[in-house]
């Protein structure tokens, strides 16, 4: 039986170099002869992503429970995907997953971390969480954040403190502030212990 592959997601707030040192990652990984694929939620190439997209660029408005109730479906539509690849040893690393779906929505007015967390109950639960952090020094050195929904300074600062009430045991907070290749370095070597460390492992579930 070959090893299953893991499931690593990245999380942290707008501008904290996320997708990059995904992309340097799986770059890494393939060239050391690992099967990886990258992953991004919300995936916006599906009919479902699509809207999101519209909503995130703010050409449509969606009322705060049926949005979220779709960047939880985003979720569900990739999952027996994900399953089959991980179940064949690739391992994917997933930029933004569940945990953003909560901080991000939980960060409106009227919104429990505990209602928020209600669609994404029983996705696969992830092997380890990055959660790359920047300090708000760091982070406006780093320059503005772009014009979609969300990129504002008070909101980012109701979803940080939202991620930091989502921290469990499989969460790893790693700082960002430092240079793209040193974060990469650090990062490699913590993403290779993490697939020695669950190919014998079942996955489970999250927030179950
Ligand atoms: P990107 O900038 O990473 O494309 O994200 N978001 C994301 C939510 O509100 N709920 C979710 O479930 C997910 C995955 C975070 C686009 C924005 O979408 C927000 C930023
Ligand atoms: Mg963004």
């Amino acid at each position: 039986m070959i090893d299953r592959g893991s499931l690593i997601v990245f999380e942290g707030c707008d501008r904290s170099g996320k997708t990059t040192q995904c992309n340097k990652l799986i770059t890494q990984l393939e060239a050391d002869g690992h099967k990886a694929k990258y992953l991004k939620f919300p995936d916006r190439t599906t009919k479902i992503g699509q809207l999101i997209n519209s909503y995130l660029g703010q050409s449509c408005d969606l009322d705060d429970h049926a949005i979220h109730l779709l960047y939880s479906a985003n979720r569900w539509e990739a999952i027996h995907t994900m399953k089959s690849l991980i179940n064949q040893g690739t391992t994917l690393i997933v930029d933004r997953y569940a945990y953003s779906g909560v901080a991000y929505t939980a960060a409106k007015e009227g919104f429990t971390l505990d209602w928020c967390k209600q669609p994404d109950i029983g996705l696969p639960q992830p092997d380890k969480v990055f959660y790359l952090t920047l300090s708000s020094e760091a982070l406006s050195r780093r320059g503005g954040f772009g014009d979609e929904r969300y990129e504002k300074k008070d909101i980012q600062d109701k979803v940080a403190q939202n991620f930091q009430k989502l921290k469990d045991g499989d969460w790893e907070e790693i700082d960002a502030d430092k240079s793209v290749e040193d974060l990469h370095r650090e990062l490699y070597s913590r993403v290779k212990q993490v697939m020695e460390d669950s190919k014998k492992k079942a996955l489970g579930k999250l927030w179950t």
